[in-house]
């Protein structure tokens, strides 16, 4: 897979794409993440890149030929499985998604900042808009990061323990049970003794148990979507 980020601030993802997981799985060529500063693309001599809303009011808008000069040399490069704008106003960023995405070859996710985009860019270049919850972030980089690294964990051969994924939280409605390691008993603190027991099925169920009861305590309405 690869993902292109589009952004007026490239450098606030840098590090996050430089390190853990998501650096592994760079370097083991499962996923290609290419960060392109928009400025580039600007046919200015000042490299501006936004300007002043018509109409007045609402600040500055990231204009439209800037955009369209940087996605359409991308695309002259290689073709998109999905353009995505992540802005406050798109939809719900959730698990699903996060399969549904990472499931395709070629993403390109192109991130707002200031009061947004000329919504011609969404009208014309945009196939899918999504937010990652309801509140308001400064630009869309934390966003773009956020959805980038759920898509990238999912991809074959990215975690270490290929069943790992599978047992996240969410990917099958159901919160994840508690974990523990050693030492076995801290200051009277006590692991739960199944978990030494050494029974494999008896461990599942208890964590299968455990899963159902956290989901119920804490997010009951994801029962209602259980399978
Ligand atoms: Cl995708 N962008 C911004 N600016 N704020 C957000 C968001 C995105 N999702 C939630 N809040």
């Amino acid at each position: 897979m690869r993902i292109d980020i589009i952004s007026v601030v490239p450098k606030l993802m840098e590090s996050f794409f430089a390190h853990s997981i998501l650096k592994r799985g760079q370097e083991a060529g499962h996923v290609q993440v290419v960060l392109h500063d928009l400025r580039d693309y600007s046919i200015q001599k000042q490299k501006q890149v936004d300007d002043y809303a018509f109409g007045g009011g609402a600040g500055m808008v990231l204009g439209i030929e800037t955009i369209a000069r940087c996605i359409r040399q991308l695309q002259s490069e290689r073709s998109y499985d999905e353009i995505i704008y992540m802005t406050p106003d798109g939809e719900r960023f959730d698990q699903k998604i996060a399969n549904q995405l990472s499931l395709k070859g070629n993403l390109l996710m192109l991130c707002g900042h200031y009061k947004g985009i000329d919504e011609r860019v969404r009208e014309h270049f945009i196939t899918r808009e999504i937010s990652i919850g309801d509140y308001v972030l400064s630009g869309g980089e934390l966003a773009a990061a956020v959805c980038a690294d759920a898509i990238i964990r999912l991809l074959p051969g990215v975690l270490n323990d290929e069943t790992s994924a599978l047992t996240d939280s969410f990917q099958d409605n159901l919160l994840a049970p508690p974990v523990y390691t050693r030492p076995a008993e801290f200051e009277g603190m006590r692991v739960p003794d199944i978990l030494l027991s050494g029974h494999e099925a008896n461990i599942i169920e208890w964590r299968f148990e455990q899963s159902i009861a956290r989901t119920k305590a804490r997010r009951p309405d994801l029962l209602d979507n259980y399978q």
